[in-house]
């Protein structure tokens, strides 16, 4: 089994809890009130803006020309990401610029430090982080109404494109652990969905200093 799979098969009873988590659903059935969303807004801004920063360290730690050019072809989408952010929160006249709250800057800070670990460990969070999300839209892409406030977000992480660079990130990480996962690697790769999990609670019952 590839170590991608073997990460994914360990997690299995967190993973299913991200699919299930009410910020999704009610994202998905359109009925996720706009506080939450406009609360998700501000911190999926900083964590896009933290993981660029994670992303561009990766690439300097790529072990080869063809693995950086892999992931240096994931800045271009963050690009349009953060113009998505933009645009819906001048709409909305929520201020992106706020503070992270802890869940968020934790989170982006261990992205940022899992890049001391090295590339095996930074390449498993970046797939863990990534393949959440995928995972996460693509379980409600087909029941979003395409009228719904949310499906521009829906579609940006459930699109093809985005399964397309879930795909090449997982041979990455493949290649990088082809006797499969070390005990490194499955720490890592739990404490990115457990991240995940405790980044949705945050944003949809609110969280403070
Ligand atoms: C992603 C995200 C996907 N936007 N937010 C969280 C909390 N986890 C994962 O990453 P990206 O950088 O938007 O592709």
């Amino acid at each position: 089994m590839s170590a991608a799979r073997a990460l994914l098969a360990r997690s299995a009873p967190l993973w299913q809890r991200l699919t299930a988590h009410p910020f999704v659903v009610e994202a998905g059935d359109g009925t996720l009130p706009a506080g939450a969303f406009e609360r998700w807004l501000v911190q999926d801004y900083a964590f896009v803006v933290g993981f660029r920063r994670f992303l561009a360290g990766l690439v300097g730690q790529a072990p080869d020309a063809r693995a950086a050019d892999v992931l240096a072809a994931g800045m271009g989408p963050l690009q349009a990401e953060l113009e998505l952010f933009r645009r819906e929160a001048g709409t909305r006249r929520v201020d992106l610029d706020a503070e992270p709250l802890p869940t968020a800057l934790g989170y982006t800070s261990y992205l940022q430090a899992s890049l001391a670990d090295g590339y095996q460990t930074a390449i498993t969070v970046l797939y863990g982080a990534e393949k959440a999300y995928y995972d996460a839209w693509v379980a409600v892409r087909a029941t979003a109404r395409k009228s719904s406030l949310y499906w521009p977000f829906i579609d940006n992480w459930s699109s093809d494109a985005f399964a397309g660079w879930v795909a090449a990130v997982a041979r990455l990480l493949d290649a990088s652990a082809p006797a499969g996962p070390t005990p490194g690697m499955c720490v890592a790769f739990d404490r990115v969905v457990r991240l995940e999990l405790r980044f949705w609670d945050a944003v949809y019952s609110g969280e403070r200093w």
